[in-house]
């Protein structure tokens, strides 16, 4: 255990990736070189960490989170280019307050992806370019948004022609969470569909997977790795974790994680990567959204403050029971 890797154990199948940030890098250092060959940086890459003003970037963070990648032999995927959260408000409205039109949107954007993708050209290995564009209930794909509203719907289109300006080595997706219930899989799968058939460079698809102990559905999870493969797209797992409350558990007192629930969760966990070695044809990285449990962002949501422990490493950064399981079902 103590010189075993999650990522060289699972390296005939996928990369094994994990979000961090400009804390952590350093905190968990040692965790992260040891058992992850890919990274995302949590926030740092987003449009209001990198282009909080109009006219000037701030690369600093995210530079120094793909320094320390790239100086331990890890690849970076890039999140995100274009989302309706964490953007900041004068990407939408001009000095008067008043809503952009098109053209102007279209501009910052354009003027945004080149800018940001050029400056991690060949460095970056896939970008989330469209983050969360599908809507979770409702017969519209497309969910209410500034970019939605001010563009069009040919939004996505363009964010994904303006990358491909910018690199056109980086593999290119659309990233989304909920993406294995079966109706959100369908807006997606047809979103995907349309773009492609509009010949828009569009690559891959993420699929968040953010799970729960309660209502994590394997055949679902296996359904929609189906459904977006025949679409002959790439696919990556971007963001996944598995939560220790069931859905509609608000609990606010809990000091430490329940053992049967960390068994429950490595059985899930050893699940997933199982099923997930079985698509390593189209599957190219699984993840985490984190390193260990004492730095993740479920301890605030969705009950503030409340502790969560959905990782694969505890609040010590020693190894769980999941993570065990996921090296021992592959013999490392
Ligand atoms: O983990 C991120 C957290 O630190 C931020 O406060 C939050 C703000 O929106 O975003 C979190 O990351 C999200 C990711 O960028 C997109 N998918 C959902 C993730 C969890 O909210």
């Amino acid at each position: 255990m103590g010189k075993a890797s999650l990522a060289k154990a699972y390296a005939p199948w996928f990369k094994v990736g994990a979000a961090v940030n400009h804390r952590t890098i350093k905190s968990h250092g040692p965790l992260i070189v040891q058992h992850f060959n890919s990274v995302t940086a949590e926030n740092e890459m987003k449009f209001e960490s990198l282009h909080k003003r109009p006219d000037s970037f701030s690369f600093d963070q995210a530079d120094d989170i793909l320094d320390f990648a790239t100086s331990h032999g890890i690849a970076m995927r890039g999140h995100t280019l274009v989302w309706h959260n964490q953007t900041p408000s004068w990407v939408f409205l001009d000095d008067q307050g008043r809503e952009r039109p098109r053209a102007e949107m279209l501009g910052i954007m354009r003027h945004h992806i080149h800018a940001v993708v050029k400056h991690y050209q060949s460095k970056i290995y896939c970008w989330d370019v469209v983050n969360e564009a599908v809507a979770d209930s409702g017969d519209e794909i497309l969910r209410p948004s500034p970019w939605l509203k001010q563009v069009g719907e040919d939004y996505l289109a363009q964010a994904f022609w303006y990358a491909y300006e910018s690199d056109n080595q980086a593999a290119l997706y659309y990233n989304d969470y909920n993406e294995t219930d079966p109706i959100k899989r369908e807006k997606i799968y047809r979103l995907v569909k349309q773009l492609l058939d509009q010949g828009v460079p569009i690559h891959g698809i993420g699929m968040q997977g953010h799970f729960k102990l309660n209502t994590i559905n394997l055949d679902h999870v296996k359904a929609a790795l189906d459904r977006y493969a025949s679409l002959g797209v790439r696919l990556q797992i971007t963001e996944l974790d598995i939560s220790l409350y069931d859905a509609d558990d608000r609990t606010t007192d809990v000091k430490s994680p329940d053992p049967d629930r960390l068994a429950l969760q490595a059985d899930r966990y050893g699940e997933l990567f199982a099923l997930f070695t079985e698509y390593a044809s189209v599957l190219d990285a699984v993840t985490l959204w984190g390193v260990a449990d004492d730095e993740n962002w479920l301890d605030d949501f969705p009950v503030k403050g409340r502790k969560d422990w959905p990782l694969l490493f505890d609040g010590e950064h020693q190894p769980k029971v999941a993570l065990k399981r996921l090296l021992d079902q592959v013999d490392a």
